[in-house]
């Protein structure tokens, strides 16, 4: 077990050189929650209405901004009056893959404006190092936080083995703006090192899709493969659910799961 995974999110949080892996632990913390909720619905107004129901439950809300049909500004601005509201992070899942200078834009230009919203975003290690560098000219300066896919959820996916050592190394020499990793199992670490593990794939009653992704539970998630996070979509907000009943039951299974870890 590595030595991050028995401390508190608190405690980590204390220590924590990256300013937004830091408020990203404070805040699971203090709202018990280590439920992201990503939120990858099409209208404005089914975005807005999920976030507001599924608030006071999560620590994180994932979107894909890019999938809403009627986006507009007046968007941003209601997501960010409710990350407000229920005391949320925002993470557009942009898997960033191009070289540094077309990055830079896509973060901080274009119609989404991505990095004046978003408070982390993600990225793939592909293009090499330079990935890293044109994003931090951007996010840095505004305290955003970036993520590596170091492995991902779906069936066959190439991310493993060599490209995700790579990728590891890629982080640690950006400690600054890296703050952690998509992943489906805790990296690594070596001493003095605390990247934030987020999982996706998550679900407790179905174990696939129809096109590719693969379901694990929270405990598998957190316990056995010691992430910190649990990223879960249409387990919450699927056809037929009840979204708020679903929310809390992810906060609960997450938490539980992760209080059973520390005590190991
Ligand atoms: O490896 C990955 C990485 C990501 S960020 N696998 C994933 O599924 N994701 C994202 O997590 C994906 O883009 C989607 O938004 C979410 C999973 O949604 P669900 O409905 O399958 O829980």
């Amino acid at each position: 077990m590595h030595a991050t995974t028995k401390q508190t999110y608190g405690e980590r949080a204390a220590q924590h050189p990256n300013a937004c892996a830091k408020r990203m632990l404070e805040l699971m913390e203090t709202k018990k929650s280590n439920l992201s909720l990503a939120l990858d619905v099409t209208t404005k107004k089914e975005l807005l209405e999920i976030a507001d129901k599924v608030g006071p439950y999560i620590c994180l809300l994932k979107t894909h901004i890019d999938i809403v049909d009627d986006f507009d500004q007046d968007l941003i601005e209601q997501l960010l009056a409710l990350s407000k509201k229920h005391n949320f992070m925002i993470f557009e899942d942009r898997k960033f893959a191009d070289i540094g200078n077309t990055v830079k834009h896509q973060y901080g230009n274009g119609i989404y404006r991505i990095a004046s919203w978003s408070d982390i975003t993600n990225a793939h290690g592909v293009p090499g190092e330079g990935i890293i560098t044109g994003l931090k000219e951007v996010g840095l300066p505004l305290g955003r936080g970036l993520l590596l896919l170091a492995e991902m959820s779906s069936k066959g996916a190439l991310t493993y083995g060599e490209y995700s050592s790579k990728t590891i190394e890629m982080a640690r020499r950006n400690q600054d703006f890296v703050m952690g990793f998509i992943t489906q199992r805790r990296i690594n670490e070596l001493p003095n090192e605390d990247f934030i593990a987020m999982s996706p794939g998550v679900g407790l009653d179905v174990t696939g899709d129809g096109l590719g992704q693969q379901y694990r539970t929270p405990h598998q998630v957190i316990v056995e493969s010691e992430c910190d996070m649990i990223i879960v979509g249409r387990g919450i907000y699927g056809k037929g659910r009840d979204v708020e009943a679903e929310a809390r039951r992810y906060q609960e299974a997450g938490w539980v799961a992760y209080e059973e870890r520390i005590r190991q």
